[in-house]
């Protein structure tokens, strides 16, 4: 028995080491070193030895992650070293003031060094290691107090539980400070849930985050995947300078310990290296795979900070430099109704202008009644919207505690409001329809559809032409295109001879696009310049994507049920057969140009892949290029059937998704190395 249990130890400590190598190695440096199978297979190894010897279960045991039974409450704690917060600044001129400020502080510094790192918009954690083990983790709270939620910090991967105290073997306690965060696509999954079990929508990771971070059970809190980036560290006696002299050692340090540090700080040597920072992480941020708010700016020198110390509230060597405001509240003063090119209606709040991320919003989309009715938007609500990269600006929720008492409740109408036609709704459906094909809401919608970029790229055709066009009755279906005059165009608002020429001319000069691309500008549901692409291919002419069974077109790699369906039904509707009758007489390509086989390199013959990021010589439409030429699909989207990633630099979300699935990784010298003496 005493033989038994030593080596039951023995084989513990081993299985220890291992799973805590692969799990940082997965979650902290992002690179994987054993297959997820194997780790499941030792993980349960270890499990099963801590079952049968209790006695060997240890605090920093990686099966002590999965969360344990709901605590009733959480109990405040003081906090060892408090948490200040950070005054803000909110432009180039106010760091400029912020410095000013501390260098009158300390005449004699002359050059120094700041250290930036990027503003994780989550929540502030508190951790504290005993002898290189985690004993309790907090939440800020007023900086002085927090909350102990030890049993959920555990749960988060990259929060590493035993510490390599290499170098610090004497040091007894460490505190760490650093966000903890909800990955955009993990946030998206919870709402996206939330939605489906009719639970109210976090409005923004970071409420997601303290939503979860506030479960008293923590077995819901494993499930949500936080992660963690450590940003301070204070050690009893750290001012003693075999430890670290500055801040980016201290990073260094934090990352050597082995949590995950942000890997986009920059160590500048002056203001203005600042400021550069900062202006390029204002749109580059767009594309990381967290929500940051700005850039945190602290000086190098732990010396200096030293000497200026803090105010009541914040520490004078550091500063938030924000970005301006993604989200704003303002006022709903009226919900109309838009309607697109599929019909589909969709409500738009008109609300009173306010300032986001340096453009003006009025206007606001609200998806559809559901979603109106899930967030209990009224006309006169005081609401919050927010404007994402370049996405449409959204509200995303209301203040219901400035609900005026006159508020009114949104009716989606029963009517288009542009045809007066009776609107439709299919069970099941969260959209509202107008079915009418001549309805002129749809008709201008599918004119700018087949003269955009992507489709037949009839240049000098704007919204305003087509509207005008379609309001006073001239063009009643795109064929009709083909047929204008010059003297009709002349005839039009703002339109000289010479522009009615052109327009004219690049009418006429559309009757050469490739029938991918009027296979896409017929603007059939779900079929889009992918889709389109993919269909040209398999069915060469429209005669016989026409005289396809909806099996054949369900049979395409990469062609689900649902848009064959869509495809079978629209070619199986009198009104758009016309249609193409009248296109074909017009000049339009029906039919494929007969692909020879420019390249007898058909080395990615059924491999699909992706691309991301910025890749170090080739644009991005010229990898696609190369290597469809040599018999590849490329996709916009991760999934199972991804046989490859080709990543550049500054990759976002689709990098951690092929990760998370296991998809293979090319640089470009990898894939020009695959594809070989192609180019
Ligand atoms: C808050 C944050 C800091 C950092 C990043 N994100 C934050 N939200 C950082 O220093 N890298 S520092 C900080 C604070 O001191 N209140």
């Amino acid at each position: 028995m005493e033989s038994l249990t030593l080596e039951a130890k023995t084989r513990v400590q081993e299985l220890r080491q291992l799973l805590q190598q692969a799990s940082y190695a997965y979650y902290v440096l992002d690179s994987p070193i054993i297959e997820d199978a194997v780790y499941d297979r030792l993980y349960r190894e270890l499990q099963q030895l801590e079952i049968q010897h209790p006695d060997l279960v240890s605090r920093d045991s990686p099966t002590q992650r999965v969360g344990e039974k709901p605590a009733s409450q959480f109990t405040s704690v003081r906090h060892n070293v408090p948490l200040y917060s950070l005054e803000n600044a909110f432009d180039v001129e106010e760091l400029q003031i912020w410095e000013a400020r501390w260098r009158r502080q300390t005449p004699s510094t002359k050059e120094v060094e700041y250290v930036c790192e990027l503003k994780i918009d989550g929540n502030a954690l508190a951790l504290t290691y005993e002898n290189g083990i985690l004993v309790r983790g907090a939440t800020r709270g007023d900086g002085v107090t927090g909350e102990d939620i030890t049993q959920n910090v555990r749960t988060i991967r990259s929060i590493p539980l035993r510490l390599n105290m290499s170098g610090l073997e004497n040091i007894e306690r460490v505190e760490v400070r650093g966000e903890t965060f909800l990955p955009l696509d993990v946030f998206k999954q919870i709402n996206a849930d939330r939605q489906k079990a009719g639970e109210q929508l976090f409005a923004n990771p970071r409420n997601a985050t303290a939503g979860t971070l506030r479960q008293l059970d923590s077995r819901v809190v494993a499930r949500r995947r936080l992660d963690f980036f450590a940003y301070t560290l204070h050690i009893p006696g750290m001012d003693d300078a075999s430890i670290a002299n500055t801040q980016w050692e201290a990073l260094e340090l934090l990352q050597n310990m082995g949590f995950r540090v942000n890997p986009k700080k920059r160590l500048c040597q002056s203001l203005p290296e600042v400021e550069e920072y900062y202006e390029h992480w204002d749109t580059e941020r767009l594309n990381l795979p967290y929500m940051t708010d700005g850039v945190v700016v602290k000086l190098n020198s732990y010396k200096l900070q030293e000497q200026l110390g803090f105010t009541q509230k914040f520490p004078r060597w550091a500063v938030a430099l924000k970005y301006a405001a993604e989200e704003a509240p303002t006022r709903v003063e009226n919900i109309a109704v838009n309607v697109g090119r599929t019909g589909a209606l969709t409500p738009l709040a008109e609300m009173r202008p306010v300032q986001l991320a340096g453009t003006t919003v009025s206007r606001a989309t609200l998806h559809n009644s559901s979603r109106i009715a899930q967030l209990d938007i009224r006309i006169g609500d005081t609401v919050i919207v927010r404007k994402a990269g370049e996405i449409i600006p959204e509200v995303v929720r209301v203040l219901k505690e400035l609900r005026p008492e006159n508020t009114e409740e949104f009716v989606m109408p029963s009517h288009c409001p542009v045809c007066g036609q009776s609107v439709v709704r299919e069970t099941g459906e969260a959209v509202t329809r107008c079915v009418n094909a001549d309805c002129a809401a749809i008709l201008k919608g599918a004119i700018e559809h087949w003269v955009s970029r992507d489709a037949l790229d009839v240049r000098g055709m704007g919204e305003k032409l087509v509207h005008q066009l379609v309001d006073r009755g001239v063009v009643h279906s795109v064929a009709d295109l083909y047929e204008l005059t010059s003297e009709q165009l002349c005839a039009l608002e703002r339109m000289g001879n010479k522009s009615a020429d052109k327009l004219v001319e690049a009418i006429a000069q559309s009757k050469n696009k490739p029938w991918s691309r009027v296979l896409y500008g017929l603007g059939i549901r779900h079929v889009g310049s992918v889709n389109a692409q993919l269909l040209s291919e398999k069915f060469n002419s429209v005669n016989e994507l026409s005289g396809a069974r909806q099996s054949d077109i369900e049979g395409i790699y990469g062609i689900g049920a649902e848009i064959a369906e869509s495809v079978y039904q629209w070619f199986h509707i009198d009104a758009n057969q016309k249609l193409i009758e009248r296109l074909k007489a017009a000049g339009l390509q029906f039919v494929g140009e007969v692909i020879e086989v420019t390249s007898l390199n058909q080395k990615l013959a059924g491999k699909s892949f992706v691309i991301t990021g910025t890749l170090p010589t080739l644009k991005r439409d010229e990898a696609k290029e190369l290597i469809q030429s040599c018999g590849g699909k490329v996709t916009d989207s991760v999934s199972k059937k991804t046989d490859y990633l080709v990543v550049g630099e500054d990759a976002g979300s689709k990098l951690e998704k092929a990760e998370s699935l296991g998809v293979s990784q090319l640089s470009e010298a990898q894939l020009l190395e695959l594809v070989g003496d192609k180019i």
